[in-house]
């Protein structure tokens, strides 16, 4: 079984408290322990190992940064810790979790009644409650505010059409968080519940990428649902930002950790991996490769960490969560790549995590707004020209 071993040639834990040790020590040893030797199956198979959530809901994952309503109240160093060492695992562990926390959790936490607070917070904090997050459409991803998706509001209800793709826990999920058009063209939040008429989520199967994650689509055919079941603080395509700059800050870290296992991988290989009567890690080539990875890790993590203060300082801007995002996810498809190539052959072989860290980086680099939409967003961030207008 692999082990996770520390990356941290800055010493790094000497700035985390030791209450956040204790949390990361914890999620570490539960990931150790009860996915990683799972993780290679569910993947080949295409499976999210569900039987772990209730596992999430009771170490205090779920909605781990929110106050009252059963969430543990954490603060954002320990929220990002919490998504190394899930990413660690697989992208698609650190996934559920961002959705569940930061896509279902933080919306309803921000923008919802007292009523739908204390309705769905403390289940799905739990795990008991399965939540997704439906933006994306098959024609606006990278622009969502150009969604066609509509809430037509009728007495009572509302009634919603249109379609999601790409919707992370779709098919797995009891509740939607569906974004959508009013009569006002205002994009809000819905919640739709499983089984409402006219909605359903069918998965997307056969990806090469984030296979231990459901992937869906969400199709709302005139599915009617009660007024109370909008959420009445969000108006318009900010507030579903505001979510994801929620779920790119743990990216941020989570990456961190799929990193960490491709450099671990690779510094234990090379140092036994004997070519031409020696270590392969005696050869300045993969030395040089070696310490790139490391270079790269150890950067990520300090910005992760600044960020972390910034979040809980409350200065944490969306473009900082953009160049953190970016600068990350990018790190980890290149330590990826360069890890691969030091395991030579043993670098696609499913005996060893890389390439399944690899493949999902892939989605990772892409969801959450992708590189280059992170890219402009910095852009215009420090020209204060906008390039999507
Ligand atoms: P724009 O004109 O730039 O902004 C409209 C208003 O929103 C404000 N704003 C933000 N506010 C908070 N956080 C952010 N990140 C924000 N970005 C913009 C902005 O200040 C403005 O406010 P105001 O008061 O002036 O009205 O909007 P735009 O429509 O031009 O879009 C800009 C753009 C391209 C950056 C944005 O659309 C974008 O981020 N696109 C990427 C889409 C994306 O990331 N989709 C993700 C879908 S969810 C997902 O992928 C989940 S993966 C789940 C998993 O982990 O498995
Ligand atoms: P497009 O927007 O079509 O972009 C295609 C290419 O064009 C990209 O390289 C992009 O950078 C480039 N491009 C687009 N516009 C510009 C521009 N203005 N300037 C320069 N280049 C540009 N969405 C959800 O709502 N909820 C989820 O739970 C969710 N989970 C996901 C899970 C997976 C596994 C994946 C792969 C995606 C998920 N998504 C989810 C969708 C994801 O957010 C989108 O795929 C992403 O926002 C990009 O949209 P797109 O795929 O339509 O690409």
């Amino acid at each position: 079984m692999l082990k996770f071993e520390a990356v941290d040639y800055y010493l790094l834990d000497d700035l985390f408290t030791d209450e956040e040790k204790l949390i990361r020590d914890t999620v570490r040893n539960f990931v150790e322990e009860e996915f990683i030797p799972i993780v290679e199956d569910c993947y080949m198979k295409g499976e999210f190992p569900g039987h772990l959530i209730p596992k999430l809901g009771e170490l205090g994952i779920l909605g781990c940064t929110i106050q009252g309503y059963n969430c543990a109240g954490l603060n954002s160093i320990s929220y990002g810790l919490i998504c190394q060492e899930l990413e660690r695992g697989d992208s698609g562990l650190r996934s559920f979790a961002s959705v569940q926390s930061s896509l279902v959790m933080y919306p309803i936490y921000t923008f919802g009644t007292e009523e739908q607070k204390q309705k769905w917070l403390p289940k799905l904090a739990k795990g008991e409650v399965i939540g997704c997050f439906g933006l994306t459409e098959p024609d606006f991803g990278s622009n969502p505010a150009g969604m066609l998706t509509r809430a037509k509001r009728k007495g009572d209800y509302y009634i919603l059409n249109g379609s999601k793709m790409w919707i992370t826990n779709g098919s797995i999920a009891d509740i939607a968080v569906v974004w959508a058009k009013n009569d006002d063209d205002v994009i809000c939040g819905f919640l739709v519940e499983k089984g409402t008429e006219g909605f359903s989520a069918p998965e997307i199967k056969n990806k090469h990428s984030l296979r231990a994650s459901v992937t869906s689509e969400l199709i709302l055919q005139d599915v009617k649902i009660p007024v109370e079941n909008m959420l009445p603080n969000s108006k318009g395509i900010k507030h579903a930002l505001m979510c994801l700059n929620q779920a790119r800050y743990g990216i941020t870290w989570g990456v961190i950790g799929a990193a960490m296992a491709c450099y671990s991988t690779a510094l234990n290989y090379a140092k036994t991996r004997i070519q031409f009567g020696k270590p392969i890690a005696s050869f300045q080539m993969v030395q040089e490769k070696l310490v790139y990875m490391l270079n790269e890790i150890t950067k990520a993590q300090l910005l992760s960490f600044r960020l972390g203060q910034l979040k809980d300082q409350g200065k944490m801007k969306p473009e900082h969560v953009s160049l953190a995002k970016m600068n990350n996810v990018n790190m980890a498809r290149k330590v990826g790549l360069l890890a691969r190539e030091i395991l030579g052959a043993n670098g696609v072989a499913a005996e060893y995590p890389i390439m399944r860290h690899m493949n999902n980086i892939e989605s990772v680099f892409t969801y959450e707004g992708t590189h280059d939409i992170h890219t402009l967003t910095v852009g215009r961030s420090i020209t204060g020209i906008s390039a999507f207008v």
